[in-house]
């Protein structure tokens, strides 16, 4: 792959991947576009050390003059921190000219698991997944991730669906697209800020090394695709179910009333929930992540304890 002139790995990366370390893929999106500057860098940043903290190598992936970068840089980081919703919000239609014209874009987990599969990285860790968006029976506004996790062998780590998404909707994609989705230490599909969602998971599983076993399997019979593990926020950290979802609602009333369409919807419908709650649900949101980034990092050290069997 390294003959690949848009793909960038570093020393870092390319070395622990060398030595079967364990190594964990993570976004550039969520810096730019899921929360405002300057907590969106602090908090990359602590991921990235939630990782460390688990004995794995952190990735975060994003685009930087044409070339899709495994493992940048804390100031790199700080780069697209600072330039916010002014970066391409880069989804996988959005790579071949970003690429090709040299220029910078941040990744969604679509892009992200790209990246991390050219660079063979196979676990990656983020807060949410895009999804089937309410009403999509007329707007067909179904987020790139789920096709991606359709095809793309890369076992994502995530804190379950927001409800700005029709969640019902988004399991029956994932079912059609063959991806199983995993609920660590739970049967139920949590809703991000919340634990619960009252929909199910496919499959329960309570340690860090069955689900690095279950995703074993799947790529050692050639199915291609990836696995959706949903982590339920710390107990600690859960929000109202009922509080957030007024505001979630009111915000998605809002996106609609003004007509705010396409990639722009789910940073906006980000934006308003944390004005809405008064920045209650941006600390939830650090928590989960970071809580995944230390769940991530022990499937991908169990995964590599797996590959000499
Ligand atoms: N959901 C979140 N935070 C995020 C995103 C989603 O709670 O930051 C970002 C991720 O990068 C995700 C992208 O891949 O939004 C999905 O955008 P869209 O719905 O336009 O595909
Ligand atoms: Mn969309």
């Amino acid at each position: 792959m390294m003959d690949n002139p848009y793909l960038w790995i570093s020393e870092e990366v390319e070395q622990a991947l060398k030595e079967n370390k364990p190594v964990v893929a993570l976004e550039s999106t969520i810096i730019s576009h899921g929360m405002p500057y300057p907590r969106n860098v602090e908090t990359a940043l602590r991921v990235e050390q939630a990782v460390r903290s688990q004995g794995a190598v952190p990735a975060t992936i994003a685009i930087l003059q044409g070339k899709l970068s495994v493992g940048i840089s804390p100031e790199q980081i700080d780069h697209l921190g600072r330039r916010g919703l002014s970066v391409h919000k880069a989804s996988r239609r959005d790579l071949a000219v970003l690429l090709s014209q040299g220029m910078d874009g941040a990744t969604t987990v679509a892009t992200t698991m790209i990246g991390a599969a050219l660079a063979g990285v196979k676990v990656f860790a983020t807060g949410g997944v895009g999804g089937v968006h309410r009403g999509a029976e007329t707007t067909m506004d179904i987020s790139a991730d789920l096709e991606e996790l359709g095809r793309t062998g890369v076992c994502v780590v995530c804190a379950g669906c927001k409800s700005i998404l029709d969640l019902k909707l988004t399991m029956e994609y994932l079912e059609t697209k063959g991806v199983p989705v995993i609920g660590y230490g739970t049967e139920e599909l949590p809703a991000f800020y919340t634990r619960t969602s009252g929909l199910k998971v496919d499959y329960r599983l309570d340690s860090a090394q069955d689900i690095a076993r279950a995703f074993r399997a799947q790529q050692a019979c050639g199915i291609a695709g990836g696995m959706l593990v949903t982590n339920p926020i710390p107990q600690q950290y859960s929000m109202d179910p009922d509080f957030i979802n007024q505001n979630i609602d009111q915000a998605v009333a809002e996106c609609q009333k003004l007509g705010i369409q396409g990639k722009e919807i789910t940073p906006f419908l980000l934006d308003k929930v944390q004005k809405l709650t008064g920045g209650l649900s941006l600390e939830a949101n650090i928590e989960l992540v970071l809580n995944n980034a230390r769940l991530a990092a022990q499937v991908a050290a169990a995964l590599c304890g797996l590959a000499g069997e």
